[in-house]
């Protein structure tokens, strides 16, 4: 949770793998990356096992930029195509088991702020619109209700693709899947509605055509979490595989989700508005630029 917990004695430094070199001399651990500087430091995930253009990783890629303190941060993920991702990043990372992220999250976090009064630990909830809105819609809806402080990000691709292609609640009606195969009858579910009636105190749906917006929105509610309560990212990370979609074509499927369907929407409370001008207010008091 600390470089400072596994610093290694003067002199030895330059025998650790290059890796671990790159990671505490030229990484977010030393000072705040940008995303236009993505390709120029060591970043927190530089290898995956996904299919190759999967969206969703694009997205973690560019999310992970966006912690504003990953040195301090926990993520919590389960069964599903992103912890192949997020198990492999330079982040403390717990398996909840299918369904109780949330659950895992908020006592977590709970303990953390007991045990660590005055240094904020960051707990991020990443997995998919299977984990949250299906199995784990109720530890999703009561670590809401309860305005537990930590973050939760749905990685929508509207499918659960890591076991093939069932339609889960985010999947749009009519879609025809490999597992669906009449259809989906039901509407696509209505988690930013769902997390406005239980008081989430930001909330955001993004689509990574905007790398940058990503690592923002990533940086705003991780930090409204840690004072104000839960907040809520939906982030569209598309599944080629099951929708087959070409790999070349990912992008442009994203733009037009996005123009259609998708675009980018945020909504604060107003005790989180206030937050969040109180510290771009002390941002610039410090002169420091916002991340690009
Ligand atoms: C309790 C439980 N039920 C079912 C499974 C099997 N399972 C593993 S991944 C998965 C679907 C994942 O879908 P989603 O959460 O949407 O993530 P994606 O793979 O699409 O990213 C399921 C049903 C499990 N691991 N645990
Ligand atoms: S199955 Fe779909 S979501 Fe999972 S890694 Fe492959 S393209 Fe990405």
């Amino acid at each position: 949770m600390s470089l400072e917990t596994v610093r290694v004695a003067p002199g030895f430094e330059k025998y650790l793998p290059i890796e671990y070199q790159d990671l505490v001399n030229d990484s977010q651990f030393v000072k705040e990356r940008k995303v236009s500087e993505i390709g120029s430091f060591k970043e927190l995930i530089e290898e995956h096992p996904m299919c190759a253009g999967c969206a969703m990783t694009l997205f973690i890629r560019t999310a992970l930029v966006g912690l504003p303190n990953p040195e301090h941060t926990i993520h919590i993920g389960t069964a599903g195509c992103g912890r192949l991702v997020l198990t492999q990043a330079a982040v403390p990372f717990i398996y909840g088991n299918y369904g109780d992220t949330n659950a895992v999250a908020a006592g977590l976090k709970r303990g953390l702020s007991i045990r660590f009064k005055d240094a904020p630990k960051d707990v991020v909830v990443m997995a998919g619109d299977g984990g949250l809105a299906d199995i784990g819609f109720a530890a999703v809806m009561h670590s809401w209700f309860r305005k537990e402080k930590f973050t939760t990000i749905m990685l929508d691709n509207e499918v659960y693709g890591n076991t093939g292609g069932q339609e889960s609640g985010m999947t749009q009606k009519g879609m025809v899947l490999k597992m669906a195969p009449t259809g989906k009858k039901f509407e696509k579910m209505d988690m930013m509605g769902l997390a406005k009636t239980a008081g989430v105190a930001y909330i955001a749906r993004v689509v990574p055509t905007n790398p940058t917006r990503v690592a923002n929105t990533v940086r705003k509610a991780v930090l409204i979490a840690r004072e104000i309560g839960p907040t809520y990212i939906q982030a569209y990370t598309s599944c080629n595989i099951e929708y087959a979609i070409p790999t070349p074509k990912v992008m442009d499927d994203a733009r037009e989700v996005e123009k259609d369907r998708y675009g980018f929407t945020e909504y604060l409370t107003d005790e989180a508005k206030a937050y969040w001008e109180h510290l771009e207010q002390e941002r610039r008091k410090l002169k420091v630029p916002a991340a690009k």
